[in-house]
C-alpha cells in the first residue's frame, strides 16, 4: 500500500536524504491513502465474527471491535479482514501517531543495526547497548522533546506501569526529604519486609475524580473513571478531589468556570491538609491528567493548573502530571501541560501510547538515591525508540505540530457549527489540537452515534458517560476532518 516509487529496499537512502531536510516528494513520508471510507458489509462483517467466536474461546474477547488487516491498512486508514475501509480518528486508542505503515517507519526497520536491536532485547538497567545513552539523549532528552525543564528520563513499558514507577520514585523522593538524606535505619529496613511502618510509610498520591492512570494495582488506586475497571480490587485509601466540569461553550460561561477552577482547588488544599494531620497519610504527590481523556475528556485552565503547581509546591508534595493520552502531539504541542505555561516544571511527565514505549521524564532531583530501587527486567524497550525516531524525524520534517493545530481549529469550528444545528443531539464541542470531544445529549444517543458513524465508515471512540473523542493521527488533514464532519452531519441528519 506504499505510493509507487517509496519501495523499502530503495528506502533507506532516499530516506537519509530526507531526513538531512532535503526537499522531499510527498510519496516519501505517507502511506498511499484510500480516497474515502468504503463500507462493504456491517461491522463486525462475518469474518470478523467468525474470528471473534474462535477467540472467544481462549480468552475473554468481549471488548473486541473488529479484526484488522494490517498488511491492507495505510495511514488515516483501517481496513477490516471483511475489506472494509474505515477513516481511523480513533487510531489504536490514541497510539499511532503517524497512522498505519507509516513509510518511515518500516524503512527504519530495514537497517540491519536496527534489526539486531531488536533480535537482542537487552535487560537495559544491567546491559543497555553501547548506543544507549546517546539514543536517550538524541531522542528521548532532545530539545523540543523533552518536556521543558525536566533533565532526567527512565524508561518502562506502558503507561500504568510507568504510572506505577513514578508513584515509587516520588515516594522515595519524600521519605529521602524526611529523613533529611540519612541512611536507612535498621528499623525501616525490618518493617518494610512485613509491610509495616516505618520502612512502609502511610504517604498517598492525590488523584481525581474521573481520572484514568491505569488498571495495574497502584494506578488503579488512582483511577476513577468506570467501576468497572475498579470492582472487586482492593484500593488504596487515599485522596480524591473534584477536576473541574465546565459549562460550555466556555466563552458564555467564564464566571461560573472560574468559581469551578477555586471550588476544585480548595478541595484539594482542604484533603492535602486532612490527610496529613488527621489520617496520617500525608501526600507526597499528586498525579492528574492535562485533560481528563477516558473519563469524558474534561479540561482544566491553564490558571487551575498554575494554581496547582502552586499548591502542590507548598505542601511539598511532587506534580506527577500524565502525558499517556495527551503527549506526542495530539494537542498542537508536545506536551499538553506545554499549553498551561506553569511557573515551574511539573516534577514528573509520565508518557506511552504515541511515544510508543512508556517512562517518564523527571527533575534531577527525584534521581533514586540508589540502583534497583526502580528497576525491571526489560526498563523500556529500545526497539520502540527506532520507531519513535523514526516518528519525532517526520513530525519535525513535515511540520505536523503546526498542521495539528490547523486542522484542529479547522475541525472544532465546523464541529461548534454542527452543534448549533443539532444542538438537541450534540452539545459542549471542546479540544486542543485535533485531540477533540464533543457529547451526546444522552448515553444512547453517544452510542447510536459512534455506531452510525461506523456505517458511515468512520471509526471513532466514546470515551466518559456520553463523550465521543477524536485521536486521530498526526497526519489527520483537512480532507480526512470533511469526511468525519459529513459523516457526522450525514448521521445527526438521520
Ligand atoms: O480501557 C483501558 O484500559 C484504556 S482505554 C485508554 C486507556 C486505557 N488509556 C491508558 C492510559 C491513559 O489514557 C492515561 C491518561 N494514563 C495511563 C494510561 C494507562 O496506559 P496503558 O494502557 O498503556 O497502561
Amino acid at each position: 500500500m506504499l505510493t509507487k516509487g517509496c519501495s523499502l529496499s530503495r528506502g533507506r537512502s532516499i530516506l537519509t536524504g530526507l531526513f538531512q531536510g532535503k526537499s522531499h516528494s510527498r510519496c516519501l513520508t505517507t502511506a498511499a491513502e484510500p480516497k474515502a471510507p468504503k463500507v462493504r458489509t456491517e461491522i463486525p462483517g462475518p469474518q470478523s465474527r467468525e474470528l471473534l467466536q474462535e477467540l472467544n474461546k481462549y480468552q475473554q474477547a468481549a471488548t473486541v471491535q473488529l479484526f484488522a488487516d494490517y498488511d491492507k491498512s495505510s495511514g488515516n486508514y483501517i481496513v477490516d479482514v471483511d475489506g472494509n475501509t474505515l477513516l481511523d480518528v480513533y487510531m489504536q486508542i490514541s497510539s499511532m501517531p503517524l497512522g498505519y505503515n507509516h513509510p518511515a517507519m518500516l524503512d527504519a526497520l530495514s537497517d540491519p543495526h536496527n534489526q539486531r536491536s531488536i533480535v537482542n532485547r537487552p535487560a537495559l538497567g544491567v546491559f543497555p547497548g553501547g548506543d544507549w545513552p546517546n539514543k536517550l539523549k538524541n531522542i528521548l532528552l532532545k530539545p523540543g522533546v523533552v518536556p521543558p525543564g525536566l533533565t532526567h528520563i527512565t524508561t518502562m513499558m506502558c503507561g500504568s506501569c510507568s504510572n506505577e514507577n513514578a508513584f515509587k520514585n516520588i515516594f522515595m523522593w519524600y521519605a529521602n526529604k524526611r529523613r533529611h538524606s540519612q541512611p536507612f535505619t535498621k528499623e525501616e529496613m525490618e518493617s518494610c519486609m512485613v509491610n509495616q511502618s516505618p520502612g512502609s510509610p502511610r504517604y498517598s498520591i492525590l488523584s481525581f475524580k474521573g481520572a484514568f492512570h491505569g488498571r495495574t494495582l497502584g494506578s488503579l488506586s488512582v483511577t476513577h473513571s468506570k467501576y468497572i475497571h475498579k470492582i472487586d480490587i482492593p484500593a488504596f485509601d487515599w485522596p480524591i478531589a473534584s477536576f473541574p466540569r465546565y459549562k460550555y461553550p466556555l466563552e458564555d460561561n467564564q464566571r461560573e468556570n472560574k468559581a469551578e477552577d477555586e471550588r476544585c482547588l480548595a478541595e484539594i488544599e482542604d484533603l492535602m491538609v486532612k490527610f496529613d494531620r488527621e489520617k496520617n497519610t500525608p501526600v507526597a504527590g499528586v498525579i492528574i491528567e492535562p485533560i481528563q481523556a477516558e473519563g469524558g475528556d474534561n479540561h482544566g485552565s491553564s490558571s487551575f493548573f498554575q494554581k496547582l503547581r502552586q499548591l502542590t509546591k507548598k505542601h511539598g508534595a511532587a506534580l506527577l502530571i500524565d502525558e499517556v493520552q495527551t503527549g506526542g502531539g495530539p494537542t498542537g504541542k508536545m506536551w499538553c501541560h506545554e499549553h498551561f505555561n506553569l511557573d515551574s516544571p511539573p516534577d514528573v511527565v509520565t508518557f506511552s501510547k504515541k511515544m510508543q514505549l512508556g517512562g517518564y521524564f523527571h527533575s534531577a532531583e527525584l534521581k533514586p538515591n540508589a540502583g534497583y530501587r526502580v528497576f525491571n527486567t526489560w526498563m523500556g524497550d529500545p526497539s520502540k525508540l527506532i520507531l519513535l525516531e523514526a516518528i519525532m524525524k517526520v513530525i519535525e520534517q513535515d511540520r505536523l505540530l503546526e498542521k495539528v493545530s490547523k486542522v484542529g481549529k479547522y475541525t472544532l469550528d465546523h464541529l461548534k457549527n454542527l452543534e448549533k444545528e443539532h444542538s438537541t443531539l450534540i452539545n459542549s464541542s471542546r479540544g486542543r489540537g485535533t485531540f477533540i470531544a464533543f457529547d451526546g445529549a444522552t448515553p444512547e444517543i453517544r452510542d447510536k452515534i459512534v455506531k452510525k458513524l461506523l456505517t458511515k465508515g468512520v471509526q471513532a471512540g466514546g470515551c466518559g458517560a456520553s463523550a465521543v473523542r477524536l485521536r486521530p493521527a498526526l497526519t489527520f488533514d483537512q480532507h480526512h476532518a470533511d469526511i468525519f464532519l459529513d459523516a457526522l452531519r450525514s448521521v445527526l441528519t438521520e
